[in-house]
């Protein structure tokens, strides 16, 4: 199936929502991921040595980074039915960081789930699966890189 146009609208329009809240929708991204993975905390330089999840310009420039490039393969999806790395050194900044192959589904997860707070009564299955797809299409390319 490809992506559409209003797979790639909704998209759109709920990270336009996301950035309008960035300090409180990164640290809840965090912290979703850090429930499911709390390991997962010693991988990131900016977590190690904080307790808990603390509001920083750090976490928050890399949470917005990866919201921005799954918004980015959304568009790659729909204009091209594929997605191409920007950044070539991606794969190997992960397989240096020790990050594994089910890292992948919990940051999925924790994406989603934050998806649904920043759509709030807006939300629906079909806002949630476009996302999805558009992760899926980057993590896979990402996996790639890092074999
Ligand atoms: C670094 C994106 C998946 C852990 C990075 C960087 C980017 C990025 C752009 C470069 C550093 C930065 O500027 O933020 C992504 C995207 C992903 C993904 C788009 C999925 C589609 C993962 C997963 C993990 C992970 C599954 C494991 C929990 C890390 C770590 C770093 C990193 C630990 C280094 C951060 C540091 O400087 O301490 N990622 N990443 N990433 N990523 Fe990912
Ligand atoms: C994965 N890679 C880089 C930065 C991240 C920030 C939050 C959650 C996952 C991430």
């Amino acid at each position: 199936m490809s992506f559409t146009e209003n797979q790639e609208a909704l998209v759109n329009s709920s990270y336009e929502s996301f950035k309008q809240n960035l300090p409180h929708y990164s640290v809840l991204f965090y912290t979703f991921i850090l429930e499911k993975a709390p390991a997962a905390k010693e991988l990131f330089s900016f977590l190690k040595d904080t307790s808990g999840v603390q509001y920083s310009p750090k976490l928050q420039s890399h949470a917005e980074k990866v919201f921005g490039l799954v918004h980015d393969s959304a568009i790659q999806l729909r204009t091209k039915g594929e997605v191409a790395l920007g950044d070539a050194t991606l794969g190997a900044i992960h397989v240096q960081k020790g990050v594994v192959d089910p890292h992948f589904v919990v940051v999925k997860e924790a994406l989603l789930k934050t998806i649904k707070e920043v759509a709030g009564d807006k939300w629906s299955e079909e806002l949630s699966t476009a996302w999805g797809v558009a992760y899926d299409g980057l993590a896979t390319t990402i996996k790639k890189a890092m074999s």
